[in-house]
């Protein structure tokens, strides 16, 4: 196709995230920058992450590391690389003052106690998807500190609970990279492009469909799911729904946020308390498909109301579309009213 003759071509590019996220500050008269630049320090630490995934094939640097992550799990050379550039650009951009990864065990202090905010991330979640060339994604959520300016952070900090997040998103390194993000008025969307190394508004105001027929899942752990789980799936299949499974979150959400969907990791007898990660996997993508209007919860609790009581703590989770979600939700009503009902059955015989 000539270059003339392609409108697309011809458009403006639009808004930068740099100037979207400047736009939004000026309308909070007393908005003082600090979160605008942390936001915009981890889309740097995107951009420098999307260049070594890109490379990854190329010289060599993608495998397994040979550390354990503090869950026990093989650490791909990515997701240490990942880890240590966002700690660095976080660190250098001055407005952390403590970080809380997946890869690490403990908070890790950036030398900043003057700054305003703390960040939980997943620097690189879906990581066994990296040798083989399938999206993959960063998580990031953002606090205001409740302890002194001045002080070392301390837990508490990262322990406010969901509702208190000023700030989550996620960067999906996929057949495009995009930002999506929420300071909790709405869910915004900017592509990477990468010959000018901005990201662009390309998404403004996403809403996720209130009914989606894709469901994602881990089918080959199908038999250990709870039975409100199992029954969904099942009825899923005999309503034709389409099976979607990526095996990196952040891809299976993003895909839902878009087209509408279930994604389900329920408690399993190898993960009790499930597999993801409340503080930087629930919490902020709850907080994104709330604001883009969908829902998510660990088959009892709003997953944002759970409290949290330590920083590595795990949870259920079914996020998606609202519809989807109260459908599955209704069998765990139904469910725990059979038990019930069991029970009573049980102690009137007594
Ligand atoms: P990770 O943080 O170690 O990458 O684990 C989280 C990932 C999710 O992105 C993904 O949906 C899930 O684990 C896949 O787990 P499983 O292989 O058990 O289906
Ligand atoms: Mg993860």
């Amino acid at each position: 196709m000539h270059l003339e003759t392609n409108n697309q071509l011809a458009l403006p590019v639009g808004v930068t995230l740099d100037r979207y996220i400047m736009q939004k500050q000026s309308a909070f008269p007393f908005a003082t920058g600090e979160l605008s630049q942390l936001l915009r320090d981890i889309a740097l630490a995107g951009k420098i992450i999307n260049r070594e995934i890109n490379r990854a094939g190329l010289i060599d640097i993608s495998g397994v590391y040979g550390a354990n992550n503090v869950q026990g799990e093989a650490q791909q050379k990515l997701d240490v690389i990942a880890n240590i550039r966002f700690i660095r650009a976080l660190k250098n951009g001055g407005q952390a003052c403590a970080i809380i990864s997946e890869e690490e065990e403990d908070i890790i202090y950036t030398g900043n106690d003057n700054a305003k905010y703390v960040v939980a991330m997943d620097p690189l979640d879906g990581s066994s998807n990296i040798d083989v060339n399938v999206s993959i994604g960063t998580i990031f959520s953002i606090y205001r500190r409740v302890t002194p300016i001045g002080t070392k952070a301390k837990i508490e900090d990262f322990l406010q609970g969901g509702d208190k997040q000023v700030a989550a998103g996620y960067i999906i390194y996929g057949s495009s990279t995009m930002l999506v993000y929420t300071t909790g008025h709405g869910v915004s969307g900017f592509t990477y492009e990468p010959s000018l190394g901005e990201f662009f508004l390309s998404h403004p105001g996403i809403e996720s469909p209130t009914v989606g027929n894709m469901y994602s899942c881990n089918e080959g752990n199908l038999l250990h799911y709870p039975t409100p789980v199992k029954e969904y799936v099942e009825e899923a299949r005999r309503k034709n729904y389409t099976a979607r499974y990526i095996g990196s979150m952040v891809a299976d959400l993003h895909r839902n946020m878009i087209k509408g969907g279930i994604y389900l990791y329920p408690p399993l007898p190898k993960a009790p308390d499930g597999k993801l990660r409340m503080l930087y996997e629930c919490y902020p993508l709850a907080f994104i498909i709330e604001q883009a209007g969908g829902k998510a919860s660990d088959g009892k609790r709003r997953i944002m109301d759970i409290p949290a009581s330590f920083i590595h703590q795990r949870s259920p989770l079914y996020i998606g579309s609202s519809s989807m979600v109260d459908e599955l939700l209704e069998k765990f009503d139904t469910s725990t009213a059979e038990v019930l009902d069991t029970a009573k059955d049980v102690s009137s015989l007594a």
